[in-house]
């Protein structure tokens, strides 16, 4: 990490400039209670005699305990676990035929962005690496009001309508009896709640694919899930999905290392983001859209308001509309990542809701959760929530209220305040709601439009390459393994079959089962097999057959860059200098990040004499946390002690399909590895034998592009 004085500096904005009203900085400062009282000794109760009970009297001892008693909130309901940055966003061009939001009209207005990544199952503490959905929610600050994009890193949802939420988080989290697993959907409740829900199946073909097990939360894209509507100036409306497109690429690790890195480092994505960020690597997505004029609606084999179904790309391509950039750490975790409230319904001219059952759903929630999570109406008046514009309207007091409203009047229509605040007429910004025409009979149902839960899952399987497909078998083998009611597994071999048979095929082999003949109907057990009796599934083919832009391995986002990749420089005294000095530099000037890994921290020597520090001892370090690792040449290459610990750390790298490197004289070394050296017709690619003048470093850089060498995962 660069140290401060290094610190890129970011440049400010509005809402920066905002927060810092509320910054305290106590460099220099004498310390005080929180009345403002300077405090003469933080360090001894006040007591009657030094060896006596301590007095009631001490005020100050009991400022600091009570408030320490009370400095918890409840966490998150669910998405606990979350890391944010500051940043912002701009619009590349005008977007006025469609929209009339204002952050979206001028390419030179940059909008402040507030940005909260997290996963969904797990409690605050729990493991970065879980399989789970990761949450992608952005607040922008516009001239106009908060506008909160609150979106995941899959662009579907395991239900269609909110009143099966909280089934569906009760059944996803520890189980109420023993409080186990944490962070795990590899549980029978789980997949119990699944088995009866046909409309889960398209959701969780991505939950158990890559995507929910990402390298880097720079490394995977965002999606707002619902169909959304843009509203333009003439009241025209079209219908939108979301897309934030990594700069990086979309990138995952394997099941085997999330696991082992959930151990060496529970904080894997958090402090992956923090340390970009401190190290001036700006993470950045790009926003796209799809849009579908108002009048295209029902011109798909599915319904746009239902949640599970996506718009294949080769339907309606995503348009790239502008970048957002995030740039600064917050400075205080509780005051804005854990404070910062979403809410779907925080909305801007422009910007408008559809009927999606799921959303309506949202609007209501995200409101009422906050009241109980940050205890007050007055929640908009926290720093990291409150609008760059003033707010002015007749909300009054409630616990905790900051703002000051002067005068009699706290209510509309009133002549004494002069009739102020005033209401803003639509030119004037006012909000409008689309006028879309309702006429219909109150219903508790589902539409038949609804109705088709497997030929987008089956897409979605269509579209993986081999290497993602056997991913996403051995995911199911875990997650159904590690449940106990063999009914549960039966269902769900059902329904897989329905999606492909010859996943379903080898999800059994691995369960050691046989798939069910007839999916649906004999699984039931007493149990009805379809929470909904009333809408029969309709089972169909995909209109789309494959589609590149679900596969991580095919998606076109990814690019040839090796910038913020982490290399292990695994070094000991003795190491050729010119050897690890050029590798380093040339991939440094690629962006990529090398840290020295050695027997013991401090420094080594090299054969020049020259004293390198380390950055990591291998007490510390282990493979699953690099994406690659290089043994530069050395004449006296002895690890004593360590040799197995370096064997382990290049075996797992081998093992995980990372790019390899070594010195050609450490072959004797690399001989007591997996790595198989003679093997010349299937030739490794990720596996770099360098000169010591490292001139064939470009192979390296090339290797390392790459990300995995997955045609050795069979082998390894
Ligand atoms: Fe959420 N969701 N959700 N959700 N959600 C919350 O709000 C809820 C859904 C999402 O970084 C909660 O402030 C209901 C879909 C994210 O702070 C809560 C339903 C999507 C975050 C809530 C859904 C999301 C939340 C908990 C079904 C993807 C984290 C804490 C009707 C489009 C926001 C909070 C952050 C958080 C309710 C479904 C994304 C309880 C009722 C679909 C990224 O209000």
């Amino acid at each position: 990490m660069k140290d401060k004085a290094n610190k890129p500096q970011e440049p400010s904005n509005a809402k920066l400039e905002d927060l810092k009203r509320n910054t305290t900085e106590s460099t220099d400062q004498l310390m005080n209670t929180d009345q403002g009282l300077l405090i003469n000794d933080d360090t001894n109760s006040l007591k009657a005699g030094s060896r006596g009970p301590s007095l009631l009297e001490d005020f100050i001892l009991r400022e600091k305990i009570t408030h320490f008693d009370h400095e918890r909130i409840p966490e998150r309901i669910v998405h606990a676990r979350g890391s944010a940055a500051h940043g912002y966003f701009e619009v590349y061009e005008s977007m006025e035929k469609y929209t009339k939001a204002g952050f979206l009209q001028d390419p030179k207005i940059k909008t402040p962005v507030f940005t909260r990544f997290s996963t969904v199952a797990g409690s605050r503490g729990s493991t970065d690496l879980a399989r789970d959905v990761r949450g992608f929610s952005v607040k922008f600050y516009t001239k106009e009001g908060n506008y909160d994009l609150v979106g995941n890193n899959m662009p579907v949802f395991f239900i269609q309508d909110a009143i099966k939420f909280p089934d569906l988080i009760h059944a996803v989290k520890p189980e109420p009896h023993n409080e186990i697993p944490q962070a795990a959907s590899a549980h029978d409740t789980f997949w119990d709640f699944i088995s009866l829900m046909p409309e889960s199946m398209h959701h969780v073909m991505w939950a158990m694919s890559d995507r929910a097990i990402p390298r880097s939360l720079r490394m995977m894209e965002g999606f707002g899930v619902h169909t959304f509507r843009f509203i333009n100036a003439q009241n025209e409306s079209h219908f939108v999905k979301f897309h934030w497109k990594p700069k990086l690429g979309i990138h995952g690790v394997l099941w085997d290392e999330a696991q082992k890195i959930s151990g060496k480092n529970s904080d894997f994505h958090r402090q992956d983001l923090w340390e970009a960020i401190e190290n001036g690597n700006f993470p950045e997505w790009e926003l796209g859209v799809q849009l579908i004029p108002e009048a295209e609606e029902h011109k798909f084999d599915f319904d746009l308001l239902d949640p599970t179904k996506l718009v294949p790309e080769e339907l309606v391509p995503v348009m790239k509309i502008g970048r957002m950039v995030l740039n600064r750490n917050p400075d205080n975790f509780f005051a804005e990542t854990e404070q910062v409230a979403f809410h779907p319904g925080h909305i801007v001219p422009g910007i408008d809701f559809t009927n999606d059952p799921l959303l309506q759903g949202r609007l209501f929630s995200y409101t009422d959760t906050q009241l109980s999570r940050l205890g007050s109406p007055n929640f908009h008046e926290i720093p990291i929530n409150r609008s760059i514009n003033e707010v002015h309207n007749n909300q009054r007091d409630g616990h905790m209220r900051q703002q000051i409203n002067p005068g009699r009047t706290s209510y509309h229509p009133n002549s004494l305040g002069g009739g102020c605040p005033f209401q803003a007429k639509a030119d004037q910004g006012g909000f409008e709601s689309f006028n879309e025409r309702i006429d219909a009979h109150k219903v508790r149902e589902r539409s038949k439009s609804f109705s088709d839960h497997f030929s987008q899952a089956t897409l979605f399987f269509n579209s993986m390459t081999a290497v993602e497909q056997n991913h996403i078998i051995k995911a199911f083998r875990f997650e159904l393994g590690k449940v106990d009611t063999e009914e549960i597994r039966m269902r769900m071999l059902g329904f897989l079959s329905i999606v492909d048979e010859t996943l379903a095929k080898k999800v059994a082999e691995g369960l050691g089962m046989e798939v069910p003949k007839s999916p649906q109907k004999p699984l039931n057990h007493g149990v009805s097999a379809d929470p909904n009796p009333d809408q029969e599934t309709v089972i169909k083919k995909p209109s789309v057959a494959s589609s590149d832009a679900l596969s991580m391995l095919k998606s076109k986002e990814n690019n040839d860059t090796i910038e913020t990749r982490q290399v292990a420089f695994i070094c000991t005294d003795g190491v050729n200098e010119e050897a690890l000095n050029s590798m380093k530099k040339a991939l440094e000037d690629k962006g990529a990040m090398a840290k020295i890994i050695a027997p013991h921290l401090g420094t080594i020597k090299t054969d020049k004499g020259t004293e390198i520090p380390v950055d990591q001892s291998l007490l510390i370090a282990a493979s699953v946390l690099f994406d690659s690792v290089y043994i530069p040449a050395n004449g006296q290459f002895d690890f004593k002690d360590n040799t197995p610990d370096v064997i382990e750390f290049i075996n797992e790298s081998y093992k995980h399909c990372k790019v390899i490197g070594f010195g050609e004289n450490i072959k004797d070394f690399i001989k007591e590895t997996m790595i198989p050296l003679d093997d010349n017709k299937n030739k490794d690619n990720g596996i770099i034998i360098s000169k010591n003048d490292n001139s064939n470093a470009q192979e390296y850089i090339s290797a390392l592009a790459q990300h995995r060498f997955w045609e050795r995962e069979p082998k390894a």
